[in-house]
């Protein structure tokens, strides 16, 4: 069988050790694994196919001979060395944002824009869209399709692991502390996180919204290839360790009912419709952690206007919401292109 070099960039990250866990489940056809990460991480091992690889510095030689780097150094790391490994004949699929709405760098969620992915011919990059997004547009792209999304209201109730390994630690001693009578110490977050909601993820912009909520904005429409749907966005950090969970509410052209769209998710790719309310059963973020499925459940009609539809969508953020997109968009690449 072909085999491809591979290197993962930000190995011992929380998105990253994710990706080496992603590459063995589904049997990525690997041939050498390089892990990369930070001086901070020299001398550490991690596991793959029962093998312990050591951790490299990333450098400008990093990518000799690999064909396939998957990215998640953060934003300034990606910026300067997914071109260099570009040039060096790797393709790269980066999960920061820097590249995200570059016109000419496919933005790709593989139920919804695969063949977007041909366009990495262009600067030999394709990026993985924020977390937050690909859950959404996973669950409305066949909404859209039947009956054409005019507005998005979301949401957002969003799991610490979409911040990394230091906030998943610092929920975890902070929910210590306070149940201990200690007081809790506070570093990642402008505030308390454990047994609070935060209405703030990432940095705030002049137009009073966060980075976070017009990323979802427009990636949404670039991804959906639509710059005629209104989107809107609140997002919301809480106490949660895995998965985001998601109120989206939609105003479609087409009167849609909540059985169609219930019918319509049901044979979806990557859904599983978890939806029976007379039972208590909806998606629940504690059910969507581990799991591949964007979960959508609480489907109804909006009764506030003639044509809506509201919902509640949960994912695993590191899955779908980030290695496991980016592992997708590997397959269809070496299927299709390679
Ligand atoms: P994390 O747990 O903090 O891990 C960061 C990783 O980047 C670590 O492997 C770290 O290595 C490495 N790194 C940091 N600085 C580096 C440098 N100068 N050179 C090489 N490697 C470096 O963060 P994470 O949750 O995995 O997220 C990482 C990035 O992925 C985020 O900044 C974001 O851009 C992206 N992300 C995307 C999504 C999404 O929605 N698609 C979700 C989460 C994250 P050390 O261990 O050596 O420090
Ligand atoms: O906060 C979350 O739940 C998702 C975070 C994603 C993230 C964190 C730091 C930097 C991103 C991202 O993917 O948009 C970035 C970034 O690259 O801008």
């Amino acid at each position: 069988m072909k085999t491809y070099n591979v290197a993962v960039a930000g190995a011992t990250g929380a998105v990253g050790n994710e990706m080496i866990k992603i590459l063995e489940e589904r049997r990525f056809p690997v041939g050498k694994l390089t892990l990369l990460a930070s001086e901070r991480s020299v001398g550490k091992k991690l596991a793959f196919r029962g093998e312990l690889l050591p951790v490299e510095v990333l450098s400008e030689s990093s990518f000799q001979g690999v064909q396939i780097g998957l990215f998640s150094p953060g934003g300034s790391v990606s910026e300067k060395f997914a071109p260099l490994a570009a040039q060096a004949g790797c393709i790269v699929i980066d999960n920061t944002s820097v590249f995200r709405m570059v016109p000419e760098i496919p933005l790709v969620v593989p139920e919804v824009n695969a063949e977007a992915i041909a366009l990495y011919k262009n600067r030999g990059i394709i990026a993985n869209p924020n977390c937050s997004t690909i859950q959404m547009v996973v669950a409305l792209k066949p909404i859209h399709d039947a009956a054409r999304i005019k507005r998005i209201v979301v949401s957002t109730y969003q799991a610490v692991s979409g911040t990394g390994k230091k906030a998943i630690e610092e929920l975890s001693l902070q929910t210590r502390a306070l149940l201990n009578g200690q007081d809790p110490v506070i570093k990642v977050y402008p505030h308390r996180i454990a047994f609070n909601c935060l209405p703030q993820i990432d940095v705030f912009l002049d137009n009073g919204y966060t980075k976070e909520e017009m990323k979802m904005v427009n990636e949404t429409k670039k991804i959906m290839n639509d710059p005629t749907i209104a989107v809107t966005a609140t997002t919301v950090r809480v106490p949660v360790f895995y998965a985001h969970s998601e109120s989206i509410n939609i105003e479609t052209e087409k009167k849609i009912t909540a059985d169609e769209v219930r019918s319509l998710l049901a044979s979806a790719p990557g859904v599983r419709v978890v939806d029976n309310p007379r039972v208590k059963l909806y998606p629940l973020a504690i059910d969507a952690a581990g799991s591949d499925d964007t979960l959508v459940g609480r489907i109804r009609e909006d009764e506030s206007i003639p044509n809506g539809i509201n919902m509640w969508v949960v994912s695993d953020n590191i899955r779908k919401g980030a290695a496991l997109n980016a592992v997708q968009i590997a397959e269809i690449l070496i299927q299709k292109y390679l």
